[in-house]
């Protein structure tokens, strides 16, 4: 029987680095026996994200990139959602730092809406991060795996580590008293509470069920 994945191989359709590191920590995380690439290998642009949700937008990424490379391709929409903000920035969160020159520029754009809105307790800086995973396989059906993380925006930015938005979202966790931000937990600790670990787990579940 052929391999369930086009030359046993799996790519990674992003152009966000941070991203990328991640998911490739989780593939080796869960040891598959497949190739693990990326679209950085390929003349891969981003395509025109114009769903009207996060698992709209995975599609188009993970079927642009399956008809660019004819393999199987995992993309990943993933964002910010603010209740205080109406669940903004949402789907548009790369929007919104692209708009404000960087991320530091859109996380003081965070912390103004808010203020200007009186939400100061974390109650009412309720957040959660939302990652939407799309495995396209070339002639089959595409498929979608989606996880959440909630928590809060913090008042002030803090850590080094993640990318994007972590240096301000405290993440509810039974072992994180101490209100610290993705961006100030090691690798190993984000990856375990985090919205794109929970999406890749229902990923694996698929996989594993097809014999990958
Ligand atoms: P690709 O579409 O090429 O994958 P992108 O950066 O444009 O890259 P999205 O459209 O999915 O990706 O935008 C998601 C935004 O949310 C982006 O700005 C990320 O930095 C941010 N984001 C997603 N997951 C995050 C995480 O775990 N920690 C911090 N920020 C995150």
């Amino acid at each position: 029987m052929p391999p369930f994945l086009p030359e046993n191989t799996l790519c990674i359709a992003t152009s966000n680095k941070g991203k990328l590191r991640e998911i490739k920590n989780l593939f080796a995380y869960y040891s598959f026996n497949i190739h693990i690439i990326s679209t950085d290998e390929f003349d891969y642009v981003a395509p025109e994200e114009n769903g009207r949700d996060f698992a709209e937008n995975s599609c188009i990424k993970a079927r642009y990139a399956s008809q660019l490379t004819q393999l199987a391709c995992v993309a990943d929409d993933s964002g910010l959602c603010i209740d205080a903000l109406d669940g903004q920035p949402g789907i548009h969160s790369a929007r919104w730092a692209l708009n404000e020159g960087n991320f530091d520029n859109a996380m003081k754009k965070i912390f103004r809406l808010l203020e200007e809105k009186n939400a100061l307790t974390q109650a009412q800086r309720k957040a959660f991060f939302v990652c939407n995973l799309a495995l396209a396989i070339p002639n089959q059906d595409i498929e979608n795996f989606e996880g959440l993380c909630e928590g809060y925006i913090s008042s002030k930015m803090s850590g080094d580590n993640g990318f994007g938005y972590d240096p301000i979202f405290v993440p509810h966790s039974y072992n994180n008293n101490n209100q610290r931000s993705f961006a100030d937990m090691q690798n190993a600790e984000k990856r375990v509470l985090s919205h794109r670990h929970k999406a890749f787990e229902k990923l694996c579940q698929f996989l594993r069920h097809h014999n990958v």
